[in-house]
């Protein structure tokens, strides 16, 4: 079997040879269990009642949150994988920061031990794919949009435990004028319409880079699962989850504004609403709601059932939570289970007792602090990031 000759062993993916491996040769499994994972290039089991694979990514059920604090388990937490997820050992990692934004334009490693034993910091951030909530402009807009058709699922809160990145460039010796940095995964490339584009990387301005974002090596109290990006990825709270890059290598830091097909091609807004080139790069996520029940569940008439779900922004803590369990017609407030709070989100919850039988829809409609509140309708764009409106939830009550 050809083993790709610029990677160690330690560098390889165990799964990627599993799942090259001859049909024949392979061991039947439980559902769930390794084999299921494989098939993804995802190491963690994959419970079909917990997720829904979508090509090389797994899709959290959203209903399954319910049993779930306000922190996401790493077991449940959604996969977004470009390629597969690499097995990656602690000791054989150097992370390598490098570049014209470096004072001498000298590169410097750090290994792992040396990130463990610089001052930590530990923050609870969501962290949520640009394009979660992107099948509901196909299915509730009637529009064409490309990439993975996730529902709600694309998201998880998870405390991040790591070391700054500002404390990171500041022993690298970063430059007064650096103004770009550009993490990278140590990920195989990507291949997408038979061209590699080269290992997911995104850049990141250098003010954002000194500001709140972390190289996470925990992840709710525990070393970050492989799948997670495991020894050390980075978390940039409130933005699209592309820019939280997972088993980063290095860092470009640069003197000159930095590009890459994460921040030109893609991860921009493209469509009649925007400019010819696109909007400028996606940054923070946007306002969303979710019930934590199944689509199509069945609820029994003349009796009372506590309605609960979940509300976040990237602009601002939720400041409101509105539900409507007759298609939008009249709305009442949700109570808050939680204090809202920058980069998290709020679990909900208000009692809904049906009358009548029959098909209705229920909708939560969140605004933020800053005023954001979902709209009736999501402004398309090609791609079909950052939906953001009310997503309509149809229920049958027997
Ligand atoms: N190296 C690397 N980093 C990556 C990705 C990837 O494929 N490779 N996917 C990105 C995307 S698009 C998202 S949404 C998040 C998903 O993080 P998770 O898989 O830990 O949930 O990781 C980001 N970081
Ligand atoms: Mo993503």
């Amino acid at each position: 079997m050809p083993i790709p000759s610029a990677r160690p062993p330690a560098r390889r993916s165990l799964l990627k040879l599993i799942a090259s491996a001859p049909v024949a040769a392979a061991v039947p499994l439980a559902a769930g269990g390794p084999a299921a994972a494989a098939t993804a290039g995802i190491v963690k089991p994959l419970p079909p009642g917990l997720f829904t694979v979508r090509g090389t990514n797994a899709e959290a059920d959203f209903a399954a949150f319910r049993d779930t604090g306000p922190l996401t388990p790493a077991d449940r937490f959604f996969v977004r994988n470009h390629t597969s997820t690499p097995v990656l050992s602690e000791t054989d990692w150097t992370l390598t920061l490098w570049g014209s934004g470096l004072r001498g334009r000298r590169s410097v490693d750090f290994r792992y031990g040396e990130l463990r034993s610089m001052p930590s910091v530990t923050r609870t951030a969501f962290l949520e794919c640009a394009g979660n909530g992107r099948s509901f402009y196909a299915s509730q807009q009637g529009e064409t949009v490309g990439g993975t058709p996730w529902t709600l699922g694309a998201i998880g809160v998870a405390r991040w435990r790591g070391v700054r990145l500002a404390e990171v460039l500041r022993r690298a010796g970063v430059a007064s004028d650096a103004v770009d940095v550009m993490p990278r995964g140590l990920d195989d490339a990507f291949v997408s319409g038979g061209v590699s584009l080269g290992r997911v990387r995104r850049p990141l301005p250098l003010a954002k880079a000194m500001d709140d974002v972390i190289l996470a090596y925990e992840m709710n109290g525990e070393p970050l699962p492989y799948d997670h990006g495991f020894p050390v990825r980075v978390v940039v709270p409130s933005w699209v989850g592309i820019a939280s890059v997972k088993w980063v290598g290095d860092i470009e830091v640069s003197t000159a504004p930095l590009h890459s097909p994460w921040n030109t091609d893609a991860y921009r807004l493209f469509g009649d609403a925007y400019p010819p080139g696109g909007s400028a790069p996606l940054t923070r996520q946007t306002v969303k709601s979710a019930f934590e029940l199944p689509v199509h569940a069945s609820l029994a008439a003349g009796r009372t059932h506590l309605l609960t779900g979940r509300s976040w922004s990237g602009a601002a803590p939720v400041r409101r939570v509105e539900i409507s369990t007759d298609g939008g017609a009249r709305w009442r407030p949700a109570v808050l289970r939680d204090a809202p709070r920058r980069d998290g989100w709020v679990r909900w919850a208000t009692p809904w007792r049906p009358g009548r039988t029959g098909d209705t829809v229920l909708m939560a409609r969140t605004t933020d602090a800053a005023g954001n509140t979902q709209p009736a309708r999501s402004v398309h764009n090609s791609q079909g990031y950052l939906f953001d409106a009310v997503v309509r939830h149809p229920v049958t009550v027997v």
